[in-house]
């Protein structure tokens, strides 16, 4: 791991892909929080997921034009739809219209082209799962707050959190099992605003059963749970007092609100000019920069974050990194 862990503090610049159902609705990726969408009518959503224009050639082609050395993909978001061959829930893009592993198409390219290739796993917090935290006691945004029971949502003596930290290992497990070369779980947690007891999560039986399965693997837990994390994935900015042993990554979004696709912003998303000025900045800590675009429903990437990706790769190339 010392080689992987090397490697990603020179590794500079990645991209981060939001995709999931809720592109379909063009709204941001917490949709489903906001907007309370009732849940029979949000899994819907599935029935409609084609991906038709998810090309994972077309992403690694443009994550190599924009100057970067890897890529990050959202596995299995907030919402619970995950983008892979998943035998734990029917809840997945083979088992839609898409009928495909994006994962799987993913993480070909990337091998081929020699990009590595995080993947984002929402750890804890999950709109769908019977098990998983409640609000009534993880207080926060762990569900929607519907005004209604969501019938399925196990509350007070039910709720066994247990259940649901079995089901995230083995998801996390048949990620590390069908992939080779991970280069990165990048765990998005509700652990960490979580004010109790942190070993609650069991996070560092799932951080060691990752290395167990591919040594070279670099786990994240956003600005650290445990502290025995390989490196810390804040977003946008880290207090620089605090000081990291290990190396540092900010992740960002082109788009000015949401990491998820945002029709209301179209034609507003970040520029040449602002990107390279992020890129400074993470430079300046120094941290690796995680910039991230999110497809539309279709799987297509906004021209808008295709052109701009690639002048600043062109400028990158021309100019260098000073
Ligand atoms: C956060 C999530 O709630 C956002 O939706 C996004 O995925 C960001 C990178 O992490 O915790």
């Amino acid at each position: 791991r010392a080689a992987a862990t090397e490697w990603f503090r020179d590794a500079r610049y990645g991209l981060f892909i939001h995709y999931g159902l809720y592109s379909l609705m063009a709204s941001g990726e917490w949709v489903l929080y906001s907007k309370k969408v009732p849940l029979p009518e949000y899994v819907k959503l599935k029935d409609q997921f084609t991906a038709e224009k998810f090309d994972a050639d077309f992403i690694t082609d443009l994550a190599l034009d924009a100057g970067m050395k890897y890529i990050n993909i959202t596995t299995r978001h907030h919402d619970s739809f995950c983008l892979w061959d998943t035998e734990f829930t029917e809840f997945n893009s083979v088992n839609s219209p898409a009928k495909r592993d994006l994962v799987r198409e993913l993480s070909e390219q990337c091998n081929k082209k020699g990009l590595a290739l995080f993947l984002y796993y929402s750890h804890g917090r999950d709109w769908k799962h019977p098990h998983a935290p409640n609000n009534d006691k993880w207080g926060g945004a762990a569900r929607p707050n519907y005004d209604f029971v969501e019938p399925s949502y196990k509350y007070g003596a039910e709720h066994d959190l247990d259940i649901y930290l079995d089901f995230m290992t083995n998801q996390v497990n048949e990620l590390m099992t069908n992939y080779s070369n991970v280069a990165g779980i990048w765990l998005d947690g509700i652990g960490v605003p979580y004010s109790g007891d942190r070993s609650v999560f069991k996070a560092q039986d799932l951080y060691d059963l990752v290395h167990a399965k591919q040594p070279q693997t670099l786990v994240s837990y956003k600005q650290g749970l445990l502290g025995t994390e390989d490196f810390l994935a804040p977003e946008r900015k880290f207090d620089k007092s605090k000081g990291s042993r290990v190396p540092l990554e900010l992740c960002d979004h082109l788009q000015r609100k949401s990491w998820g696709y945002d029709k209301s912003q179209d034609g507003n998303h970040k520029k040449k000019d602002e990107v390279i000025k992020m890129l400074k900045r993470a430079d300046s800590y120094p941290a690796n920069l995680l910039l991230n675009t999110g497809p539309k429903g279709s799987g297509e990437i906004p021209a808008e974050d295709v052109a701009v990706l690639r002048e600043v790769g062109k400028e990158l190339k021309t100019k260098g990194w000073e």
